[in-house]
């Protein structure tokens, strides 16, 4: 009982006090969520409002519900709504597949110097990508995972985004890390997993992270890192920063609960997040067919309040205009948006896989001559008189010794302490942690013909 009386009397000290804030305390639900009332908490539609009571208005009664969340018409017809629409979504897109310029299109124009670095690191990260595959399949490192047919999606999205933003990213995207300024020498260090490496080593190769480029450590667990955007996200708006979280994550990664509590909670709570969906067409052996039956991806942002764009993968011009667009309003208009970019994963899932078990080679081969999207940009720079056959061989020998230099070096620097796979997580380790280094150590020991020589304890 005197609990119930001390709730009531809290009850309605807290009424008093939003009636003297002039709230409206009849409706919770826009005293919480009015845009003027709430800078934290706002809310996009029209909630009840008090001075519109339910009333008995006959009329009004019988078009109208007048629900929390806006306003809903009756009909008399039973209408279901489609499960999709007749028509896809459109996809945005600003070069053909021949690089040429498409008439009328609306885009971001791009300085002959953003356009020449953008497609620069384009060729960088394919050049990376075939001389690290070619080192894991050497048995130099253990795995490896390329971005083939999706560097326009890496690279022109990181170029449209402020050096500010957050990168929350799956793992196919090394090319954003890239562009940031992480350096060849860094990505062989993580892959060989020397001391050098950001994260000791624990992590398997590809697993990059950046505290000082503002992009999050790699975590293979799928779509995890989706919610993380949201929650950084939300953070940036309450500390009033110029800047934005971004996550990427393939088609697979939209079928986690993850994508779909993150893309809610975005919309309800009104976080500059820009979600960058890579819809490369499988999830290792998984195909879309069986991954969802709505139109995409694009579609289900709209069903959670977020607005949304479909664009060309493969098109580096309309990658980096929509995602500037889209960082525009995140940030100064405080919202989340979501970007479907429709690709193809021309290379294996990862070096743990062979495609050509579960899908065509030559659809395979389609993508990755007619749907290049280097070549594609190659072509726009050439015509525009950026680019030319002697900048191009220039570009690529010199990428190819620098990064057989790079895989030499990382080689032949040593590994991090083994004591290192014990420590950063208990500021003081548990026994059961100390049991286990010990046991570690005399192993070793045990055993030296087992374990690499160039690890100290
Ligand atoms: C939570 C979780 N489930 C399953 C896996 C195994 N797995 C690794 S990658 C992957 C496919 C992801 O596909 P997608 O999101 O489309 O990304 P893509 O590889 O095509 O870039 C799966 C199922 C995982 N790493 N984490
Ligand atoms: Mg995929």
């Amino acid at each position: 009982m005197s609990l119930a009386f001390d709730m009531m009397r809290k009850s309605s000290t807290i009424l008093t006090h939003l009636k003297s804030k002039k709230i409206n305390f009849f409706s919770p639900s826009t005293a919480l969520l009015s845009p003027q009332r709430n800078p934290i908490l706002t809310n996009r539609f029209n909630s009840t409002t008090a001075h519109i009571p339910f009333t008995s208005n006959p009329i009004h009664d019988q078009h109208v519900i007048d629900f929390p969340g806006g306003n809903v018409k009756f009909i008399p017809e039973m209408r279901f709504i489609p499960e999709s629409s007749q028509d896809r979504i459109p996809c945005y897109r600003v070069l053909d597949h021949n690089g040429e310029q498409i008439f009328g299109t609306d885009f971001v124009q791009v300085s002959e110097d953003v356009a020449v670095k953008m497609y620069s690191n384009m060729v960088t990260l394919q050049t990376m990508d075939n001389i690290f595959y070619e080192a894991q399949r050497q048995g130099r490192i253990s795995f490896y995972v390329t971005t083939v047919g999706e560097e326009a999606i890496n690279i022109a999205s990181a170029a449209a985004l402020s050096m500010d933003d957050v990168i929350f990213p799956q793992y196919r995207e090394q090319g954003a890390l890239l562009w940031r300024g992480f350096t060849l020498q860094e990505f062989a260090n993580q892959c060989f997993s020397n001391k050098f490496d950001n994260g000791k080593g624990r992590q398997m190769p590809a697993h990059y992270g950046s505290n000082k480029l503002n992009y999050m450590t790699v975590a293979s667990t799928v779509a995890t890192q989706i919610p993380h955007a949201v929650g950084a996200a939300y953070s940036l708006k309450m500390d009033k920063k110029d800047a934005c979280a971004v996550t990427y994550f393939g088609d697979g990664g939209s079928s986690e609960g993850d994508f779909h509590a993150g893309l809610n909670f975005a919309a309800v709570m009104e976080a500059p997040v820009i979600f960058i969906c890579r819809n490369n067409g499988w999830a290792i052996s998984t195909p879309t067919s069986d991954q969802f039956r709505s139109d995409g991806i694009v579609v289900k942002g709209q069903a959670y309040g977020v607005r949304s764009i479909r664009v060309d993968g493969n098109d580096a011009l309309a990658i980096y205009s929509a995602v500037q667009a889209a960082r525009q309003m995140a940030v100064s208009e405080e919202r989340p948006i979501l970007i479907e970019a429709l690709t193809y994963r021309v290379g294996h899932h990862s070096t743990s896989d062979d495609s050509t078990k579960y899908r065509p080679a030559n659809e395979i081969e389609w993508w990755r001559l007619a749907r290049d999207p280097v070549a594609r940009l190659r072509k726009w720079i050439e015509r525009n008189g950026w680019w030319n056959d002697m900048a191009e061989s220039e570009l690529r020998n010199n990428l190819r010794h620098q990064l057989l230099r790079t895989i030499q070096v990382a080689e032949s620097v040593e590994k991090p302490p083994l004591a290192d796979m014990f420590s950063d997580v208990y500021d003081v380790p548990p026994s059961n942690l100390c049991e286990q280094m010990k046991w570690l150590k005399e192993t070793v020991k045990k055993h030296p013909r087992e374990y690499p020589t160039n690890i100290s304890m």
